[in-house]
């Protein structure tokens, strides 16, 4: 067997610990998406359609109902054009997966599925042992479940997500009083917000972090809302200045900061960053970020620089089928990335050590972090 082979059998065998998504446990009941006019209604793919097809102004699109959405994208980016880009090919990789080809044929299947039992064959096929959901209180249908007591199967980790909570109007009079609310209701495994650039949080927030012994997960980069006729799919990004993030890290020892930045720009600073402050984790290559080019790219770089002390993906999937094509692709970057890593060395690496750094990157430092 050649070493890649080695490596891809090893990355592809490693369970997955999926830091960041936006997946419900089925005890959320509606908020748990998942089945084909779902995947082909992602933001992602709204975007791309409506870049392809001028003539559908996004208010035509999001007036039309979820299936006559499914239809035109498929349409789209499916028939009308080959599916290159990295979000159809995530379906065409998800229909592959069930052996599907064509559209109608989707459908027919997964109206015949249970959640159940689909759930457990995504997370089966996918390799992933354990999810972190995104839990923002803010979003009532949310708060509804978890104040009705909602306990989610264990394998679905929960985030407590600031943006609102923090957000200018968030009219939270006590905000400490509030985080250790849901702290202790959502039994979080850290806390999180997205930014347009690194600030440093509420002090509340690096207290409750700090007294809870949670992370606090920083997604840096993002610009809402560049063009709002697209609604979910309007978002742009930036590159950031890394400098306040030294100054956060170094005045907070006691806090881990998980990061992930959206610019390209941004993943050599980032590395460096991290080499400083051991209480700074890099993770995923995130959302604009997520190709298998970059993905590539970025594990390579951060082999380079931090060895294996990083978490190379998170899929950021909204739709639980999504995690077959988003591990399934990320895989394979990060199996390509560690080959390069191996060949540059002197020494072959040993079998034993291939299944460790594959272990350790696909899920094993993710999962120490959580812990
Ligand atoms: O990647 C995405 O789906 C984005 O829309 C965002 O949700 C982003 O990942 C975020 O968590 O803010
Ligand atoms: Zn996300």
């Amino acid at each position: 067997m050649t070493l890649a082979e080695k490596v891809r059998r090893a990355v592809d065998a490693a369970p997955a610990v999926d830091l960041h998504t936006h997946l419900f446990a089925p005890q959320f009941g509606a908020l748990n998406l998942w089945g084909v006019d779902e995947l082909l209604t992602y933001h992602y793919l709204v975007a791309e359609t409506l870049r392809a097809e001028p003539s559908v102004t996004p208010e035509a699109f999001y007036a039309r109902d979820k299936r006559a959405q499914a239809d035109l994208v498929w349409e789209a980016l499916f028939v009308k054009r080959s599916p290159l880009s990295e979000a159809t090919a995530g379906v065409l990789t998800v229909l592959d997966a069930f052996g599907l080809e064509s559209l109608r044929e989707a459908r027919a299947y997964f109206a015949s599925r249970r959640a159940e039992d689909h759930l457990e064959d995504v997370l089966r096929l996918a390799g992933v042992s354990a999810l972190t959901m995104t839990n923002d209180p803010g979003d009532p249908l949310e708060r509804e479940r978890w104040e009705a007591g909602a306990e989610p199967d264990p394998r679905f980790h929960a985030a407590l997500r600031l943006d609102r909570l923090v957000g200018m109007d968030a009219g939270v009079g006590d905000l400490r009083a509030e985080l250790d609310r849901w702290i202790v209701r959502i039994k979080p495994k850290y806390l999180a917000i997205s930014l347009s650039e690194v600030a440093p949080p509420p002090q509340a927030v690096l207290d409750a972090c700090r007294d809870h012994g949670l992370p606090f997960a920083m997604m840096v980069g993002v610009r809402r809302a560049v063009n709002p006729r697209l609604a979910a799919a309007g978002d742009g990004m930036s590159v950031v200045d890394l400098a306040p993030l030294e100054r956060l890290a170094a005045a907070n020892p006691d806090v881990r900061f998980l990061v992930t930045t959206l610019a390209r720009e941004n993943a050599h600073g980032l590395c460096v960053v991290a080499r400083k402050f051991a209480n700074v984790l890099p993770f995923g290559c995130w959302w604009f970020m997520n190709n298998p080019s970059l993905v590539e790219e970025t594990t390579l770089l951060r082999l380079e620089m931090l060895g294996p002390t990083f978490v190379p993906q998170h899929s950021d999937a909204r739709v639980l089928d999504q995690l077959l094509y988003k591990w399934r692709h990320a895989r394979r970057a990060i199996a390509r990335a560690l080959t390069r890593r191996y060949e540059a060395m002197p020494v072959t690496p040993t079998d034993a050590q291939i299944e460790r750094d594959a272990k350790d990157l696909t899920g094993g430092i993710a999962a120490s972090w959580l812990s």
